[in-house]
């Protein structure tokens, strides 16, 4: 018999209001049940509310390096348990084991920045403009943050908001993806045992149009964070709006590798199954375009056609696997409706586009890598987001050209340029209208230490870790103090004409 999970709400383990539950499944085997997890609902998240608002009061007072400490211990523990979790992840969500422990190690990345931070978090002293008088400013929690993250990185992104939120002294209430709720029940453990004050963090389970939308509604929750669709991130938005919340939103992506024609081929061939095929296709950094310089362009389709047939499907557990499933039949669905798509607009099938045959792959969500040439600009299939195996080729002839490709689209996360002229490669940096550029590398990758995100539709001017979350999850405060004994008016007695 599967296990049933519940939530952590006012520091216990509570089962949903509702009295539901929904199952987790193993994409690559679906016979494989890991457990079922509440379906809650408003209740859940009200009760949650009135608790994180204690916590708030007990932690936020807290001085913020002890508050760090807390997050080393968390940090060690995610080192300790490493591979069991990854091993967990792997059978809700399905990526390889390789990037499983890659998940964990940013979640530990992200801890023991935190916990550093917490004898950091910097606030300014400048001069004043008049005499006998200080002008500073510090960084304040702000309450209870809510958390809505996605399936594709279970563990990573919920520490990138979570760690940095508690950090700054806030309480927070996370609503993981229903697709891969195991890991952050393993989270939230290690945080109590870590010594998180149990008010601190609730856990409630459930479904985003009744979880999430509570939380996203709900006046008690100043603070949301949410990683997901721009469909999605569009409707919380007008919410948080219209409330004067608080909202870090991180969407969508359709971003394009660059390849030119003085490119190391064989780096960029390397870099583009990993940016393409890693995760399944499934992050928002993946590649989903490759654009190539028409002088390089056969070459290089011909062999990525061959490495791309190559790649072995299979269970992320397996040694020999490189590309696991999709995450559930929705998502596979998807993408056999934008292989359809690229037919129907003309699109080149070179490798791909159909369902893996043979028994073992038929438990699970698989789909083999799929590769289309001959790409068009301003078709469906080059515009929209897929969060699949699908990798569009599309051909120019100089680098500007590449240059409008890849910023021609709603889109703004990532983009990468392989070049050996390092004048080209300063242009691309300049001039590729994305939050994050890499130059001779893919597009996904990016580092726990430095700011994530994207312009465009893909958020809403926030990003998540780095030094500039730290503003996301604090409110500056300004303190003015006059030690001059007599009134002195600002703008006023400093200049007298
Ligand atoms: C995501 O794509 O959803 O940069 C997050 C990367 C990872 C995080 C990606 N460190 O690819």
């Amino acid at each position: 018999m599967a296990k049933t999970f519940k939530n952590f709400i006012a520091g216990e383990w509570v089962a949903p209001s509702t009295g539901t539950y929904f199952d987790n499944r193993n994409p690559a085997n679906t016979s494989d049940l890991i457990g079922r997890f509440p379906d809650s609902d408003r209740q859940d998240v009200d009760a949650a509310v009135r608790s994180a608002r204690q916590g708030f009061v007990l932690w936020s007072r807290t001085p913020a390096p002890v508050r760090g400490d807390v997050l080393r211990r968390v940090g060690d523990l995610l080192v300790e348990r490493k591979e069991a979790i990854a091993a967990a992840m792997t059978r809700e969500m399905g990526k390889v084991l390789a990037e499983t422990r890659g998940d964990v190690q940013e979640g530990i990345d992200t801890a023991y920045y935190a916990a550093t931070e917490g004898r950091r978090l910097f606030g300014q002293v400048v001069p004043s403009e008049l005499r006998s008088k200080w002008a500073m400013s510090y960084r304040r929690p702000i309450g209870v943050v809510g958390l809505i993250t996605p399936f594709n990185f279970p563990l990573a992104i919920p520490t990138w908001k979570m760690f940095p939120a508690l950090l700054c002294g806030n309480s927070v209430i996370i609503k993981p993806s229903e697709d891969v709720p195991h890991t952050v029940h393993i989270l939230v453990e290690i945080l109590l045992e870590a010594g998180l004050p149990a008010e601190v963090i609730q856990l409630v389970h459930g479904r985003g149009e009744t979880v999430g939308k509570s939380l996203v509604e709900h006046p008690g929750v100043p603070v949301i964070s949410f990683t997901g669709s721009t469909e999605t991130g569009a409707l919380i938005g007008e919410t948080c709006g219209r409330m004067h919340k608080r909202l870090s939103l991180e969407m969508g992506g359709k971003n394009a590798m660059i390849v030119m024609d003085d490119a190391d081929l064989d780096l960029a061939l390397e870099g583009v199954l990993w940016g393409a095929f890693g995760t399944t296709g499934q992050r928002c950094t993946a590649t989903s375009r490759l654009v190539l310089h028409r002088k390089i362009h056969d070459r290089f389709l011909n062999r990525l056609a061959d490495a791309a047939d190559a790649l072995r499907l299979g269970d992320g557990s397996g040694e020999k696997t490189d590309v696991g499933p999709l995450i559930h039949e929705a998502s596979r669905n998807k993408v056999e409706q934008y292989v359809e798509i690229g037919q129907d607009e003309g699109a080149e099938l070179v490798t791909g586009g159909k369902v893996p045959g043979g028994e073992r792959l038929k438990q699970g969500w698989f789909y083999r890598p799929t590769v289309f040439a001959g790409v068009k600009p301003k078709t469906r299939l080059e515009q929209e987001e897929i969060f699949g195996p699908v990798l569009s080729v599309i051909k120019v002839g100089s680098f500007e050209e590449a240059v409008r490709v890849n910023n021609d689209v709603r889109y703004g996360l990532s983009s990468s340029i392989y070049t050996g002229n390092v004048d080209q490669a300063f242009r691309a940096m300049q001039e590729l209208d994305n939050g994050i550029t890499y130059v001779n590398a893919p597009t996904i990758g990016a580092e726990a230490h430095l700011p994530f995100g994207g312009v465009k539709a893909t958020g809403n001017g926030h990003r998540e870790g780095g030094w500039e979350v730290y503003e996301f999850y604090s409110e500056t405060k300004v303190c003015y103090v006059d030690y001059s004994g007599k009134l002195q008016r600002a703008q006023m007695d400093a200049y007298e004409v």
